[in-house]
């Protein structure tokens, strides 16, 4: 039997649950979710490898239609790429996602003569009647698409999409190392679940204004000791994180240590500082800084 391997992509409008998806998908917690739009800012990818087949899965940011910030702008361009470098499209939708035929995004669907999976998530909380309108819909709009409704978090038909997904994958020698699972560094694993618990911790402004680096990771052994700044846009930002008497700040400290724990299987020590660095989403350098090229 030939062996099939090919980059799926995952994509598609901000909280629909992308990146829930990819984690069901490759079975490990890689990729941050949290219950507000726009958690995901890079491309992630997540692979699983069998004696048949190898599928490099890629979570993107939800593509936004008015960026406001270059930080915006360069997320939708990540996923301009993720929609020209995939062998296979899994677009993702909800019950709130409002994307029509009339979209740019959908027109290209409709265009690209990738095959594209239409993933209706959320079935947990559609009636089956509006689930009904959605697959006619869908099945209207993307005619040569692969239709499926799931529910990602409770993992209902996910199987079955993950089937389709390998049923889709071109016959083509693996890209990666059978122990390769993904391309992100321990560190900024470490990073992201800080940023997930500051996206837990605070509403509206503060998330969207922070970026995490792990500046030092270092492993003794028995214990892994993190050192990681928060930096924040604005001064007033700081004390908001740190806190009455730094009690905001140990807050996120517990919760992503307890986290980091799970992911690396020991324990942690971790240390957490905040910085300031005025209007870095905004800004070519603060960008470059944080990686964002
Ligand atoms: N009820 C329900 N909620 C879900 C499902 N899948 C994901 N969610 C929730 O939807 C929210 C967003 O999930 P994410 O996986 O972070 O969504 P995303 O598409 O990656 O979002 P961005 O990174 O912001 O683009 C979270 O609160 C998830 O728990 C599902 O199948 N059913
Ligand atoms: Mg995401």
């Amino acid at each position: 039997m030939s062996y099939r391997s090919g980059f799926v992509n995952i994509i598609g409008r901000p909280n629909v649950g992308k990146s829930t998806l990819l984690n069901v998908l490759i079975g490990e917690k890689l990729s941050i979710i949290t219950p507000k739009a726009q958690t995901t800012r890079r491309r992630i990818l997540g692979i699983v490898t069998t004696d048949q087949y190898q599928a490099v899965f890629s979570d993107t940011p939800g593509l936004i239609d008015q960026p406001e910030y270059k930080l915006h702008q360069w997320m939708n361009a990540q996923v301009s790429t993720a929609l020209k470098d995939g062998d296979v499209l899994v677009f993702m939708t909800d019950p709130k996602d409002e994307l029509n035929a009339d979209h740019p995004l959908i027109q290209t669907l409709q265009q690209i003569r990738t095959p594209v999976i239409v993933v209706i998530n959320k079935s947990d909380i559609i009636a089956k009647n509006v689930l009904e309108q959605l697959i006619i819909k869908w099945t209207s709009v993307l005619p040569k698409a692969t239709i499926i409704s799931i529910s990602a978090l409770q993992k209902i038909n996910t199987d079955k999409l993950f089937q389709h997904i390998v049923d889709a994958l071109p016959v083509h020698p693996p890209y990666y190392d059978n122990d390769t699972w993904t391309d992100q560094t321990e560190r900024v694993i470490a990073a992201e679940i800080v940023r997930e618990k500051i996206f837990m911790q605070y509403q509206q402004e503060i998330p969207y204004n922070v970026e995490v680096i792990v500046d030092s990771y270092k492993d003794k052994g028995d214990i892994i000791a993190i050192s990681a700044v928060i930096y924040v846009g604005r001064d007033s930002h700081k004390s908001i994180i740190i806190g009455k008497s730094g009690s905001a700040i140990k807050n996120i400290g517990i919760a992503a240590r307890q986290d980091i724990e799970k992911f690396a299987g020991k324990k942690i020590f971790l240390e957490l500082f905040v910085k300031v660095r005025e209007n870095w989403k905004n800004d070519d350098r603060g960008l470059k800084h944080f990686g964002y090229e």
